[in-house]
């Protein structure tokens, strides 16, 4: 897990989104219900959805362009981004024009979510947020293909 990624891509004396200046940990230890969901509405150049999951210290981040699923008829394409600071999850404001994702950022929903099962290929989780409830499933469904792409849906129980 890195922040590599994330730092390369902003300049922190233009954003005001977090640098995330913790050092990277392991969840181990930490209670399940303590996992932090966030999910921030962000109207870039495209209107999307950031999902992110808290994992090893850092939040996995997915960029859903439709509105995340609250039923198990919906499927939604969610493209992996880079890993995001722990501190990002409170972020809420407007990246200035001309700068990575220009826009605005709300929390949309959030919430903590507890690990079913965490695979490779493969993420079944239970979310308890106020949006969404439920288990939840991220598939990667071209892993050679294109690893970057996931499908997001709600399971039926
Ligand atoms: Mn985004």
């Amino acid at each position: 897990m890195s922040l590599e990624k994330y730092k390369k891509k902003r300049n922190f004396t233009k954003t005001s989104e977090p640098e995330g200046t913790e050092v990277p940990k392991p969840s181990g230890g930490k209670l399940i219900g303590e996992l932090l969901y966030v999910i921030q509405k962000h109207d870039a150049s495209r209107l999307h959805w950031d999902l992110r999951l808290e994992f090893e210290g850092v939040l996995k981040s997915w960029a859903v362009p439709k509105e995340p699923p609250t039923t198990p008829h919906e499927k939604r394409l969610a493209v992996e981004v880079e890993d995001h600071p722990l501190e990002y999850g409170s972020f809420e404001g407007e990246i200035p024009e001309g700068h990575y994702g220009a826009g605005t950022v709300v929390i949309w929903d959030s919430g903590h979510y507890e690990i079913i099962e965490w695979e490779k290929n493969s993420i079944l989780f239970d979310i308890h947020g106020k949006r969404l409830e439920g288990r939840y499933c991220l598939i990667r469904f071209q892993p050679d293909k294109d690893p970057k792409n996931w499908l997001f849906f709600k399971k039926k129980m």
